[in-house]
């Protein structure tokens, strides 16, 4: 039997990484296993999602008489469920749960990691069958191992980040993640229920031509976005405008696009909203990591995402986030406001 190693699933490739990394002890390798499991499960519920008539309701009991839980409760369930029962995290805090999950037990009180995350972004379009998400982030606690973890493991700088990612739950299920050595993409192949690395040292090019943003709220975005915006829609030559106007509305989807493809994606603070709508702990700050070990850059409109400190678990951010040339571009309309 011939075995290609070429292909590596995500377990190979996390171990393979662990026994080239000096002094790495395996927790974070194993960590992202679980997170691969978790996201397994969730993607057979997310493809039943449309069956929901035959499946039931949330809050209704299905024919097998189990209660059926809206999908983001039972995604946050099952990452929840693999970080708890595996050997790598203290706790967690979730898009889904007001305040963080101290695990507290003795081997998850020996854990060298923290989780955030959203366990399914972009929920609201499962209805209409738009690719949806789940985005996490990996810090290595700062509370004494041994005893559990707390509040301040959570509020730390993004710039501490050791690892994120996401899975984008669309055409195919990808799981995307980012450590300080690169990022990574892998598919998840069905025929072996794994998944196998696709996309390799994913680079976000320098520049594209894609812009993503709501329009719906121009008239409230200051001056400066405006100019960009107005910048991005009209010829010219020096920056190859006008660009492409793509947006879901399911970040994941938004901003895995203009990852791969080049592009830049923006929620900025409007009128009635100063700080935006997406959360900095578990949305920009893992995509902020993972736009930069890819080349991009992220940023709020006046400093780098990854600069900015916590102060609570479910802050918001504006965002403007990708290919750098455009993200500089972006940069000479803000200064100008
Ligand atoms: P709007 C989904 O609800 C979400 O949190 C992100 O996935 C997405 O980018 C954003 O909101 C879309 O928000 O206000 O443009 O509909």
């Amino acid at each position: 039997m011939i075995i290609n190693r070429q292909v590596l699933t995500l377990d190979e490739f996390t171990i393979h990484q662990y026994r080239n990394f000096p002094g790495a002890t395996g927790e974070l390798s194993s960590l992202l296993r679980d997170i691969g499991l978790a996201a397994k499960r969730v993607n057979v519920e997310v493809n039943k999602a449309g069956l929901v008539d035959i499946l039931g309701d949330a809050g209704s009991v299905n024919v097998q008489g189990e209660e059926v839980k809206k999908l983001d409760v039972f995604a946050n369930d099952h990452f929840t469920g693999v970080l708890k029962h595996g050997i790598s995290c203290a706790g967690i805090a979730s898009e889904e749960l007001d305040d963080i999950v101290v695990f507290d037990d003795a081997v998850s009180n020996n854990s060298k990691y923290v989780c955030m995350y959203d366990p399914l972004d972009g929920s609201a379009n499962i209805d209409v069958n738009v690719s949806i998400g789940t985005i996490f982030a990996v810090f290595r606690r700062l509370t004494q191992k041994g005893s559990p973890c707390a509040v301040e493991d959570f509020l730390q700088l993004g710039n501490k980040m050791v690892a994120a990612g996401y899975i984008i739950y669309g055409s195919s299920t990808m799981l995307v993640y980012a450590t300080k050595r690169g990022v990574n993409g892998f598919t998840l192949d069905p025929s072996i229920g794994e998944f196998t690395l696709s996309h390799p040292d994913i680079k976000c090019p320098d520049k594209g031509k894609i812009y993503s943003v709501n329009h719906g709220n121009f008239f409230q975005y200051s001056d400066g976005v405006r100019k960009y915006i107005n910048c991005c829609q009209n010829k010219n030559k020096d920056n190859g405008g006008p660009y492409t106007q793509r947006y879901i509305g399911s970040m994941v989807a938004d901003v895995h696009r203009n990852l791969i493809k080049g592009g830049i994606f923006m929620y900025p603070g409007t009128i009635d909203k100063p700080k935006g709508k997406l959360r900095l702990l578990y949305e920009c700050n893992p995509f902020a990591f993972i736009v930069e070990m890819a080349g991009g850059r992220a940023t709020n409109g006046k400093e780098r995402i990854l600069d900015i400190q916590p102060t609570e678990l479910h802050q918001r951010t504006p965002l403007f986030i990708g290919s750098s040339q455009m993200m500089d571009e972006l940069e000479r309309n803000l200064n100008q406001d």
